[in-house]
């Protein structure tokens, strides 16, 4: 069955393609025991030199934090019981130029690999090029779209010829540096193009070539990998179908062969931000149940997308994508765990490793137990393995099932996983991980003496020099993603009698734009701001405003937030100023998109890179004042001392650009409010590695207006820690071997236990609340219940105070319970707070 590389290409053909190894391409056999070597696959699973295994992978997108954070996260996913990480490769960071290559810093994919290979983590690599990913143009390069006759994502011959370019780069990039598995690197998996069945139709015939083409691209450089395509229901030959989305464990169809395993590329553990959007949660006990669920129906691959979802810095989010991005991921925006989220899918990852024996070699079955309930099940006599995943589909409803003689508790919508069909070592809905709320706490770190200073850019009028058009032109095109911002200028003359009579009736300037923003002036006067959505990024523009005798000049600085990232024919997209008039004057309304119109690309302090030290002498800084649009602040801080993540509070400023050192943290904008009255995203990330002990140079572009002065550098912690267990949850996953040989071993009458722990290098300070007895509220905001133990809090300190972590015991024994609620559910609550280890902890 061993067939060389070569003759299995061969045998794949022109239709499929895929890769060089012979397992995957041979027919599925359940038991499949030839000695395989390198990555290959059957219908039940991906095998590693023809071992099955489980694969629990995480999305880290390399330009999304800095390398200095990198070995942290990836150690936190390792943690968290990840074996695989998963990213994009993102083109237009790469390759922003045409031919001229960056592969350095933020950008230095390679270095991120073998990261990951140090932690004995494996890779997925999500090629595209078109990636999606909220992310600029989808990954494109801005020089695509002036190809000539190119046509993004379709059988398109100068399209193909590009994409084909910088796939191959990439891939002979992997090669040269020996990354890919058979040659002993870490990548596993490979994924070309990205959902195209969202818009396959739009292409026609097109669509179907390309499909096929873009499989045997990848399939061709014999790399010795799986591939898969995600969402893509026609993946041909080899590559693989994927699921992407919340709930694959009920939503997927399954793979489109019996050859190919079940892959969910994309479990998304919330939902990316745009500007405008409330927070979005995805609780910790959801995306446990459609895991498991998933794992319970041949599941063999999960990613959560994102793990670490990180931040969108410089201009590289795509349209009113948010700075900040899958902040509610397991691992925040700052890279800190996000709890009880991380834990509890820690702790299901190790009831499914305790499960895998059974899961890969069991004979799955299904056993109804009443209407809500059944038992999904891989058993295999003759190895003496079993695993049980009892499921409560009920929504609401709690219940009691009765397994093999056995009653077994089930919470609403939750799975109990019991990886010898005896004992339950986790329920989806029941969580023994801590909670923890973060807090960002003010520096004072500015120094005394240093004040803000600002430099505003001129509002330009009407020239007859410079990029005149008889129309207002298309963003994307003038600004060729250098820049989001380009002025509109025209100008028209007024007669007295075409003034309004009445002073209480004042002409309105009315623009119908494009998107995605814009900010209007006349006569050099700010009037007001406009903006459009994600969903709908076209707007109109309002507003009332004074007009004099004589020339009139209308200024609107236009801009793009971040070009578009999905859909067909993103080559076509148009933005910013369409039609422009004023009305309510006394001869009628004037229609001003027929004038003539003056263009200028960019902002004077982009140009002279006034954000960056050097820069910063070209022009002349004045004292700052408050609320002036188109303005450029500067000072400087000092870093704060600690190592927890460092921030800005940008509250009170309205939109624009911030830069730390010349570092580009990312576009803000304070003033687009949500629907709960309160900015997306107020608090925007600087990353440490971007930082100097003094004198780091605070640079700041404000479009609309804003006070620099209530700006905050802050430091962002998750010290509040808390749990909360009752004495019905399984026994935390610490109390069973982590060897899966011994699953036999595993404890029959374990108790539950609570655990807190602190931080590297912090101590449990002080027990801010400890009751055992039906306390309500949620970590940072407990109270007493009508039941409680006054010894808690006792017992509590004794365990864990002065300490990093403690094991604290949930069972009325050791509390005495209270004696006026007997026989209730107990349930221990902690809040505790952790702090920096002082020299006398460590004594
Ligand atoms: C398969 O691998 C096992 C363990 O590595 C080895 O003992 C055995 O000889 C191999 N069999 C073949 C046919 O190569
Ligand atoms: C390459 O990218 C890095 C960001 O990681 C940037 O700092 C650097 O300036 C870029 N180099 C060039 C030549 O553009
Ligand atoms: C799991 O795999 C088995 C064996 O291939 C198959 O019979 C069963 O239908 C699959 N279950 C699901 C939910 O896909
Ligand atoms: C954009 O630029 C291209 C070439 O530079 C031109 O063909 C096209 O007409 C322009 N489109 C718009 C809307 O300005
Ligand atoms: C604290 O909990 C109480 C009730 O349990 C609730 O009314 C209150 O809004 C909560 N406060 C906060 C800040 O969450
Ligand atoms: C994906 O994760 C979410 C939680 O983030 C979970 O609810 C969902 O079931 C998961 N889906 C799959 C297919 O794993």
């Amino acid at each position: 069955m061993a067939r060389s590389p070569e003759s299995v290409v061969r045998f794949l053909g022109i239709v499929c393609l895929l890769f060089s190894l012979s397992a995957a391409a041979a027919p599925a056999r359940r038991h499949h025991k030839a000695n395989a070597s390198g990555v290959t696959y059957d219908g039940r699973s991906f095998m590693i030199n023809g071992r099955r295994e489980l694969f629990f992978s995480g999305s880290i997108h390399y330009p999304r934090s800095t390398p200095e954070m990198w070995p942290h996260l990836i150690q936190k996913a390792k943690l968290g019981g990840l074996n695989v990480i998963q990213t994009y490769v993102f083109w237009n960071i790469h390759e922003p130029v045409q031919g001229q290559y960056n592969f350095t810093g933020r950008y230095d994919l390679v270095r991120f690999i073998k990261l990951i290979h140090k932690h004995k983590m494996y890779v997925t690599l999500r090629l595209g090029p078109f990636i999606q990913a909220e992310w600029n143009y989808g990954g494109f390069p801005y020089w695509m779209k002036e190809v000539p006759g190119v046509v993004f994502r379709t059988d398109n011959e100068p399209f193909k010829y590009h994409m084909q370019n910088f796939v191959t780069k990439i891939m002979e990039m992997m090669k040269s540096e020996k990354l890919f598995f058979p040659q002993g690197g870490p990548i596993i998996l490979g994924q070309i193009e990205n959902e195209y069945n969202m818009v396959e139709a739009a292409y026609r015939e097109g669509g179907l070539t390309y499909v096929q083409w873009a499989a045997n691209l990848a399939l061709g450089f014999n790399a010795g990998i799986p591939w898969v395509m995600c969402k893509q229901k026609d993946a041909p030959g080899p590559v693989i179908n994927a699921c992407n989305g919340r709930n694959c464990g009920d939503t997927f169809t399954g793979p489109n062969s019996p050859t190919k395993p079940s892959v969910w590329t994309e479990n998304w553990t919330a939902q990316y931000r745009v500007f405008g959007d409330p927070p979005s949660q995805r609780s910790a006990e959801d995306i446990a149940y459609s895991v498991a669920r998933f794992f319970s129906k041949n599941g063999t691959l999960v990613n959560y997308y994102m793990y670490h979802g990180g931040t969108n810095f410089g201009r590289e989010g795509a349209s009113y994508v948010m700075t900040r991005y899958y902040d509610e991921a397991p691992l925040d925006e700052y890279g800190l765990l996000k709890e009880p989220k991380y834990g509890h899918l820690r702790d299901l990852h190790q009831a499914l490793k305790l499960s895998r024996k059974g899961l890969l070699w069991g004979v799955p079955s299904v056993q109804p137990l009443g209407e809500w309930y059944e038992a999904r099940l891989y058993e295999s006599p003759e190895s003496n393995v079993c695993v049980a995943f009892l499921t409560n589909t009920n929504p609401r409803v709690d219940g009691t099932v009765n397994f093999r003689g056995t009653d077994y508790f089930l919470p609403h919508r939750s799975i109990s996983i019991l990886p010898d069909c005896k004992t339950v070592v986790f329920n989806t809905q029941m969580v023994n991980a801590q909670h923890n709320a973060r807090t960002f706490r003010t520096e004072d770190v500015t120094r005394k003496n240093d004040k803000w200073q600002m430099f505003q850019e001129r509002i330009p009028k009407f020239l007859k020099k410079g990029i005149v058009a008889s129309r207002p032109l298309d963003l994307y095109n003038m600004t060729k993603d250098i820049t989001d911002y380009m002025w509109y200028t025209t100008r028209f003359r007024l007669e007295d009698v075409d003034l309004p009579m009445r002073p209480d009736i004042r002409p309105v300037l009315l623009v119908s734009s494009l998107g995605h923003a814009m900010h209007a002036f006349v006569n050099g006067i700010y009037i007001g701001s406009g903006h459009g959505a994600k969903l709908e990024k076209s707007f109109v523009f309002q507003k009332p405003m004074d007009l004099k005798q004589g020339v009139n000049h209308i200024s609107i600085l236009g801009m793009t937030v971040g070009f578009p990232d999905n859909g067909a024919y993103l080559e076509h997209r148009l933005a910013g100023v369409h039609t422009a008039a004023i009305q309510g004057l006394n001869t009628g309304t004037l229609d001003l998109s027929p004038n003539k119109w003056g263009h200028e690309v960019g902002m004077k302090g982009e140009k002279l890179g006034i954000y960056t030290e050097e820069g910063s002498k070209k022009v002349k800084w004045t004292e700052a004042k408050s609320g002036q649009p188109v303005t450029w602040y500067k000072r400087y801080f000092d870093m704060p001392s600690g190592n927890d993540p460092v921030a800005l509070d940008m509250t009170g400023m309205g939109k624009g650009l911030a830069w730390v050192n010349g570092n580009c943290i990312g576009r803000y904008w304070v003033s687009y409010l949500s629907p709960l009255g309160k900015p997306s995203q107020s608090v925007y990330h600087v990353p440490r590695g971007w930082l100097k002990p003094k004198d780091n140079l605070l640079v700041i572009f404000e479009e609309s207006g804003g006070n620099p002065e209530g700006l905050l550098v802050v430091t962002v912690k998750r010290d509040n820690i808390c749990t909360v267990v009752t004495d019905l949850h399984p026994p935390t996953i610490e109390s069973f071997s982590r060897e899966d040989s011994e699953i036999k071993n595993l404890v029959q009458d374990g108790k539950p236990s609570a655990h807190l722990t602190c931080d590297k290098k912090k101590v449990i300070r002080s027990i801010a609340f400890a009751s055992f007895g039906n306390p309500t509220g949620a970590c940072g905001n407990f109270t007493v219940g009508t039941c409680h133990s006054p010894q808690t809090a006792s017992i509590v300190e004794k365990a864990c105070l002065g300490k990093n972590s403690c094991v604290l015991p949930v069972s009325a024994q050791e509390y005495g319970a209270d004696p006026a609620c007997p026989g209730t559910t107990n349930t221990l609550a902690v809040q505790a707070k952790c702090a920096r280890q002082k020299k006398e902890d460590k004594d």
